[in-house]
């Protein structure tokens, strides 16, 4: 007998594989049905795969191998998000150029890639670092900026002092850079923004046209951030010159506009706040509002709206008088109001609003109810409420603000009336008397892409000698990136130093043309590389017509939970733009969305270096084997569940293939199915067609873990016969070849295929086989024999109890009484006692 020496077996097919290029596909072939299953690609880092990729690159693998079983022509790319912070950070302590790092990590990568055999063919790959990919990311921002859909501002933007960049919303984590953890600085910076609030209705209801997880599209929804609300115009009153407000009517009345989403508490209303950023503020001469305004400067937003402390200042001389009952009220500066979002102030109700509430106990002021719940004790159940109960009032004014909705109290003509209603009729009076309009807002903001960094692909803009940006022609890209540059950070973008650029610009553009030193936000870069895949070599456009119609929208997509915020939107969005632009037919790009679980050490603690528990994938491939690693990774847990990797337990794995191995060596493979009875033979059918059909619908749900268990007791069943019928094998061994190519592909050819496994068809099953042979089952009630009924040998206690019930014989003696005890003997007999 044959040992298995995974080592071996792993190295020949994998050479074999390459020499033969049997992943290599016919990327205009669309006679077959296409399938595109894509893996979120890796960043090159120096560390090399991490175990993470390990399960969700197998995961993908499988689906390929299994739909091109199948008989799809699939499409399942790779590449690398070459661009980034850690290239560069390595070049500044190093010197080494990030090309260099770059090339080499890829290398490396591409080598773990091929020992897990992942069927990746590298020589379609993508590297958005390559000038031939970021030459159509330019391109794309070139069709954004001539539609409007990228323009340049100087804004309040999160600055990264240890970084030196600018980073997007989504980077900050608590207030802190998500890559190295500084402190996030608010600073006044010019930078590109990406339009992306253009589609924000659309990115929210699209969501319901694609198949993801519900939390990822709940996530995505609630970062987009609808809410539907009203404008509401508060005339200023006894407005002193230093208040600088728009004017909104011609007879000169000045407003200051709040936004709120409920505007049926407006009777409530007991003061203003406008944010610090609030244009009414410009030019104020209040020193103690100038102090609040300073120390509001260095604040993140993520800061000023957790905080649990609120602070603000009053601002003398200026009231606000509410539309609804000309109530003068006072106006405050608060930062728990935000300059960006809304009209960046707000009608403050404390007895409705948390937040309100909080800054009007601090600061002693009013506090006015407009809303009380339905029924109970408030008396507020039917549309006549003109009395409030006191007791009622009080007990909510204790405890905090009430923010359900109910019913409106002392609100004018709309007391009594619902809120929801009241809302509606509110807002209608608004727009008559031109005191404001419904509005809807977004969380969403514009994607600000300009990094002050030397790692990312150009921004394609040069600027004229009078300041005024100007894009790039088409045919002066790819706009190489410099490599004269010195990488030490100094706030300054790098490609500021670089002579080249600037003899570049200037022999191109003229004298005193100057070109834009920011780089892009490598998020840009992946948010399209799904459409570049089917057609990497591809000069003259980003993707042909007729690929893109071949190959997208991707059919699976799998990748990592934390991505919903950031790419998972940023590429929905893009698809949508350059949908808009006309480049592309579809909505969606990613049809299916699965993500993996986290890998974790066998205690459940995250890998860190720190911790000093991080696994190698190379370690566990040269110890276990590259088809056990695989097959332990998709077994021990559902993919989208953590993964607690246990070298104890990975052996498990290794005795299953083993198994697998043993029978093909030393049991008779037989030709002849006489050769064994005809009991033997319907039963490993009967077993063999139930396990074609699981693996089958276990894939198709990616339920890998159960279509492996399914197999292991396959192969269990399969060590008790002396004899085993060829075509059984072959049809398991195809079964099995998705999760561990290796060893099923070893074993396929020492059966005497000449042809690859891979080019096999994918093993089909007979319904009727899989049905289990039926038996008699003797019921018994109070040990007398009343019914022998026929049911499915494999029928379980409760299936068993369900059918005997049925039976009128049986009914006929436990009417009436009570079950005290069943006994089932499996395919036997059912003994009721009552
Ligand atoms: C009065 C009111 C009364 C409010 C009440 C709520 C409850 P979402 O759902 O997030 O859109 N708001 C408006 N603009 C704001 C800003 N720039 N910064 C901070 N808060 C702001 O929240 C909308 C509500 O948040 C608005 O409705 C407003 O407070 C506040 F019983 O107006 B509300």
């Amino acid at each position: 007998m044959k040992e298995y020496n995974h080592k071996k077996i792993e190295e020949k097919w994998q050479k074999k594989w390459e020499e033969t290029k049997i992943n290599k596909i016919d990327k205009d072939n669309d006679k077959k049905e296409k399938f595109y299953v894509l893996d979120m690609f890796p960043y090159p880092s120096g560390t090399g795969l991490h175990m993470g990729h390990t399960e969700s690159y197998t995961a993908s693998d499988v689906i390929y191998r299994f739909k091109k079983l199948q008989g799809f022509n699939v499409l399942h790319p790779q590449g690398f998000d070459s661009f980034g912070l850690p290239a560069e950070n390595y070049a500044i302590k190093t010197g080494i150029s990030p090309q260099k790092t770059t090339q080499e990590n890829m290398q490396n990568y591409i080598r773990q890639m091929k020992s897990l055999g992942l069927a990746y063919d590298f020589d379609e790959k993508l590297v958005t670092s390559s000038p031939k990919y970021y030459k159509w990311t330019q391109w794309i921002f070139g069709e954004f900026y001539k539609n409007g859909l990228v323009y340049k501002k100087t804004s309040k933007t999160n600055w990264c002092p240890s970084c030196q960049t600018v980073i997007a919303n989504e980077q900050v984590v608590d207030g802190k850079c998500e890559r190295c953890g500084a402190e996030i600085e608010q600073r006044e910076v010019p930078g590109w923004f990406f339009k992306i609030t253009d589609f924000a209705q659309e990115l929210i209801d699209d969501l319901d046209n694609v198949d993801w997880p519900e939390y990822t599209k709940k996530n995505q929804r609630n970062w987009i951030g609808r809410s539907e609300g009203a404008i509401v115009k508060f005339q200023i009153s006894n407005s002193k010159d230093q208040i600088n407000s728009k004017s909104q009517n011609s007879n000169d009345k000045k407003f200051i506009e709040v936004f709120t989403t409920r505007v049926d508490t407006i009777f409530g209303c007991t003061y203003v706040v406008v944010a610090p950023e609030h244009e009414i503020l410009n030019g104020i001469e209040d020193e103690k509002v100038k102090d609040y305004l300073e120390k509001a400067k260095n604040k993140t937003e993520m800061e000023r709206m957790e905080a649990k402390k609120k602070t603000g200042v009053k601002i003398e001389g200026l009231k606000a008088i509410n539309p609804f009952n000309n109530e003068e009220v006072p106006v405050f500066v608060a930062d728990y109001v935000i300059g960006s979002y809304g009209t960046g102030a707000v009608m403050a109700v404390p007895a409705h609003d948390e937040r309100d509430w909080e800054f009007a106990k601090k600061y002693n002021l009013d506090i006015k109810i407009s809303v009380l719940s339905y029924g109970g004790s408030t008396g507020v159940e039917n549309n006549n409420v003109k009395e409030i109960n006191k007791e009622e009032i009080e007990k909510i004014i204790g405890d905090g603000a009430f923010i359900n909705y109910g019913y409106l109290v002392n609100s004018g003509d709309f007391t009594g009336m619902k809120s929801e209603r009241a809302k509606n009729e509110m807002t209608v009076w608004l727009e008559e008397n031109n005191l404001g309009r419904k509005q809807i807002n977004y969380r969403l903001r514009d994607w600000s892409i300009s990094r002050q960094r030397y790692w990312g692909c150009p921004i394609p803009i040069v600027y004229s000698p009078d300041g005024e940006p100007h894009l790039i022609p088409e045919e002066h890209l790819p706009w190489k990136l410099p490599e004269d540059v010195d990488f030490v950070p100094t706030g300054v973008s790098p490609l500021a130093k670089s002579d080249e650029l600037k003899k570049r610009t200037e022999e191109i553009f003229g004298e005193g043309w100057t070109p834009e030193y920011d780089t892009m936000d490598t998020f840009v870069d992946s948010s399209w590389y799904f459409l570049r895949y089917p057609d990497v070599h591809n000069e003259k456009e980003f993707c042909s017509k007729s690929r893109l119609k071949n190959w997208l929208p991707v059919d699976v997509y799998i990748g990592g939970a934390e991505h919903t915020y950031m790419h998972l939107l940023f590429a929905r969005f893009f698809t949508k733009a350059l949908k808009k632009l006309g480049y592309l037919e579809f909505d969606e790009p990613f049809m299916k969305l699965r993500h993996q679980g986290m890998v974790l050490d066998k205690d459940g603690n995250k890998m860190s270096k720190s911790k000093g528990n991080v696994i190698n994938p190379d370690d566990m491939v040269e110890r276990f084997g590259a088809d056990a690693v695989r097959t332990y990774m998709l077994f021990v847990a559902p993919l989208e569940d953590a993964v607690m990797w246990n070298e104890n337990n990975i052996v498990g794995i290794v005795r299953f293939l083993e198994k697998v191995w043993k029978i093909s060596q030393d049991k008779k493979i037989i030709k002849d199915k006489k050769e064994i009875t005809e009991e033997e033979l319907k039963a490993l059918n009967n077993l063999l067609h139930k396990t074609i059909k699981k693996v089958t619908q276990d894939v198709e749900e990616f339920s890998f873990n159960t279509a492996i268990s399914q197999m292991m007791i396959f192969v269990n069943e399969c060590s008790r016969y002396d004899k085993l019928p060829k075509d059984a094998i072959e049809k398991f061994l195809i079964l099995l070849a998705p999760f561990a190519p290796h060893i099923t592909e070893e074993i396929w050819q020492s059966l005497g295929n000449e042809k690859s496994i891979f080019e096999a068809e994918w093993s089909g099953y007979d319904e009727e086989l899989t049905k289990d042979d039926e038996i008699e089952l003797v019921v018994q009630v109070n040990g007398k024999v009343r019914d022998k009924i026929k049911v499915s040998a494999e029928i379980s206690e409760d299936e068993a109890r369900e059918e005997a019930l049925k039976s009128e014989k049986v009914q006929k003696y436990i009417e009436g009484k009570e079950i005290k005890k069943a006994i089932y003997v499996k395919g036997k007999l059912l003994s009721i006692v009552v």
